[in-house]
């Protein structure tokens, strides 16, 4: 099934084409009406009429984090704030808020984004879409909800938290389809085997999980404990926020190419070969509040460009491994979380939830120390099960990873649990 056959099938060489046109478009009217890259283009010595075609886009300088907090609130918009029909903004966690605006328009384009998506993945107006992504500032509640409406499936707007409620909601109302992130489903999965609910029993047959890194273990783990199938749904909230996701095939992510242009480079802003692994870059071809020319998500995945067995043709990008800034460096090793998720996910014995913990030693050297929850049906209290547990979760970290951690193995349901994006990182060297 296709939302709109006609653009998604679009052969590739009218795609480029389309691209093309709406990227010259889009420089000329970055440079007239946004102060912010006018003076990009100028300190770079680049004139709209030198971009004339896909080629020439490397000669565009990158737009990074950064420039959006330097221009807090409205120093990166292109039109004034009476075409503004929404904000959305970051919390500012990591650092000062960031801030996105919407013209209507750019409301639509992402509403007609997320239906391709979701139409692609199997969601149709029979469904009935519970929605526990935080509604608010955050875009992944509103997001999921306007999509979900426009394609006339039935919403559930509970967005995030009141586990108990999201439980007897979907029973009660009969859910088929949940919106979270994959760490609030394996809290709400656990928490509905405490309670007694068997998922299998209820209505619920597919999630839509992402505004996380998670792994391909963690899917089949969720997948096996409520029989569910599971899709995974990349955005951000400088583009817009939900927008893609995997389809039926789940080979990818498909990029909606009429309106985001990507490219992958490496860490000096070079173009990565065909296949590699490298840092999500796009321009936003139609947005109208706030375009973004090669904007650096920093985002690590890999693309791909062949033609996809569902018949879409636009590009895909593959489950994003991490951000180029949560990549830990252990004693020379580079490792992402998500790879550690991976490995553990892999050893039966243990439960879905662990923690990282990074400190530095009076040696200087850092140590990791990576606490995991027993799986409720590994549980021992002999400390030699144990020790032999902890020992053999090192030893695979070793062998598949090269990193070297500290194991503790603690009782199930010990770690915190997370309604939103998780946190499983705690970095003590910086303190
Ligand atoms: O997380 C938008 C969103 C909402 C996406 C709901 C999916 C579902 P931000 O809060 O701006 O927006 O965070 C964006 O989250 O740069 C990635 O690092 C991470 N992220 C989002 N989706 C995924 C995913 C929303 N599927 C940042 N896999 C991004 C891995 C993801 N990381």
């Amino acid at each position: 099934m296709y939302w709109d056959p006609s653009i998604e099938k679009m052969p590739l060489k009218d795609l480029k084409a389309l691209q093309e046109r709406r990227l010259r478009a889009l420089v000329h009217l970055a440079y007239e009406y946004s102060p912010f890259y006018r003076r990009r283009f100028k300190e770079a010595g680049i004139n709209p009429w030198d971009i004339r075609g896909l080629e020439d886009l490397t000669k565009l300088p990158f737009t990074k984090k950064q420039d959006l907090r330097d221009n807090y609130p409205f120093g990166m918009f292109a039109v004034p704030t009476s075409q503004i029909v929404r904000f959305h903004a970051s919390s500012g966690t990591t650092g000062k808020p960031t801030v996105v605006g919407y013209t209507s328009n750019d409301i639509n384009v992402w509403v007609e984004s997320l239906c391709r998506s979701l139409i692609a993945c199997g969601v149709s107006r029979n469904d009935i879409m519970q929605i526990a992504y935080g509604y608010g500032l955050f875009t992944g509640g509103l997001g999921f909800h306007y999509a979900a409406e426009r394609l006339g499936a039935t919403v559930i707007p509970i967005s995030a938290g009141n586990t108990q409620r999201q439980i007897e909601l979907m029973k009660d109302l009969h859910t088929t389809v949940l919106a979270c992130t994959p760490s609030y489903m394996l809290y709400l999965a656990e928490f509905a085997s405490n309670n007694g609910v068997d998922l299998r029993e209820t209505k619920l047959r597919m999630g839509i999980f992402g505004a996380e890194p998670w792994s391909e273990e963690t899917r089949k783990r969720i997948e096996e404990k409520t029989g569910i199938d599971a899709f995974d749904v990349y955005g951000t909230s400088e583009l817009s926020g939900p927008l893609f996701t995997e389809c039926v095939e789940r080979n990818g992510l498909h990029v909606w190419a009429d309106h985001f242009l990507i490219e992958i480079v490496d860490e000096n802003g070079e173009p990565v070969g065909e296949g590699e692994r490298g840092e999500l870059v796009v321009t936003t071809l139609t947005k109208e509040a706030m375009p973004l020319i090669r904007w650096k998500t920093g985002d690590i995945t890999i693309m791909e460009e062949e033609k996809c067995n569902c018949g879409r043709t636009h590009p895909r990008i593959m489950r994003i491994l991490g951000r180029a800034d949560d990549m830990l460096i252990v004693r020379g090793v580079n490792v992402f979380p998500s790879q550690i998720e991976h490995v553990l996910m892999q050893i039966p014995e243990v439960g879905e939830h662990y923690m990282i913990i990074l400190d530095r030693a009076e040696s200087g050297l850092d140590e990791m120390t990576i606490q995991v929850e027993l799986a409720e049906k590994a549980f021992s209290d002999k400390v030699s099960d144990i020790l032999k547990l902890e020992e053999k979760i090192a030893e695979k970290l070793k062998s598949v990873l090269n990193v070297w951690a500290k194991v503790e193995v603690v009782n199930p349901g010990t770690l915190q649990r997370f309604e939103g994006k998780a946190k499983r990182v705690i970095d003590r060297r910086k303190i």
